[in-house]
């Protein structure tokens, strides 16, 4: 039997040490601009064209024919998408497994909608890899990963919502609640999976702090936790040391985000995804 995973690129992961893996890129459009957000994707580049750019942008998500390019031959796919709250990416996805399943007789592909981004699928994909090394049988995986999935969260602070405004992803109401200069909205992806802020603080201090009062409120006692932050590292393994401090042993992992997280989490944004309860 061979597997295979394929995640959108809003799950910031590239390569995968020890079970075949794909990534489907998102884009961002900015003007004459497109960035594909593959391993080419030059994000440190994008991130200053943005500061600069003042026009519209948007992004658009993988199309049904992107993710089946993507299955390669696999017998069994697992496809870990972005919210289906937010955009078509778990649409797309389950279009192009119904097709594949029906091309191929025999093939299957199951579709996870994270009901979120970035690192909450990281966990959804490294625990994916863990339940196929096991030799469980696909199944099992596919009923394993639902549970799993239910209790990991994302918990994120972000000092700009314009991307999301601008795309009409939140509502210019809560969009207001930040952009004033030191203003943080921390808050999570709700069980629908769209972007539920829960307060509104000053300083990355006080946001780590809120962060951490939001994992224990969702069940954190020391599960996997996975860091993305758009140019804010600082922020990162702050949160690290935090979370290391009240569990020794912990199983901890940061990235910097790929594109598509950046230009939604914008500059300074920090996203961490945990498992809770
Ligand atoms: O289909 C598309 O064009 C993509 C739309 C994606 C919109 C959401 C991106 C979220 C990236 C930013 C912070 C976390 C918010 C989580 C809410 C579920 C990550």
């Amino acid at each position: 039997m061979n597997y295979k995973i394929v995640a959108d690129s809003s799950s910031d992961v590239l390569t995968l040490d020890s079970v075949p893996f794909a990534s489907v890129p998102l884009v961002v459009r900015a003007g004459e601009m497109t960035f594909v957000d593959d391993e080419h994707c030059d994000v440190a580049a994008m991130t200053q064209y943005m500061l600069t750019y003042k026009g519209k942008s948007s992004t658009a998500c993988p199309g049904t024919q992107d993710w089946q390019d993507a299955f390669g031959d696999a017998e069994n796919v697992f496809c870990v998408t972005i919210t289906s709250g937010l955009s078509g990416s778990y649409n797309a996805a389950r279009v192009a497994a119904e097709e594949y399943m029906s091309a191929h007789p025999g093939r299957r592909v199951h579709v996870v909608d994270t009901l979120s981004a970035g690192p909450e699928l990281r966990l959804v994909v490294d625990k994916l890899q863990e339940l196929i090394l096991s030799g469980m049988a696909f199944e099992d995986i596919v009923t394993e990963i639902e549970k799993y999935h239910r209790r990991s969260f994302l918990v994120f602070s972000l000092q700009s919502l314009h991307n999301f405004v601008a795309n009409g992803r939140v509502s210019p109401a809560v969009g207001a609640i930040v952009g004033l200069l030191g203003i943080r909205v921390v808050g999570r992806a709700s069980e629908e999976g769209t972007l539920q802020p829960l307060s509104k603080t000053r300083g990355d201090r006080k946001a780590l702090s809120e962060i951490i009062r939001t994992m224990k409120e969702l069940g954190w006692t020391g599960g996997r936790v996975r860091i993305t932050h758009n140019e804010n590292p600082a922020f990162a393994s702050a949160l690290q040391d935090a979370l290391r401090a009240i569990h020794g042993k912990l199983d901890v992992a940061i990235d910097a985000c790929r594109g598509l997280c950046s230009y939604y989490a914008e500059k300074g944004g920090v996203l961490v995804g945990f498992e809770g309860a």
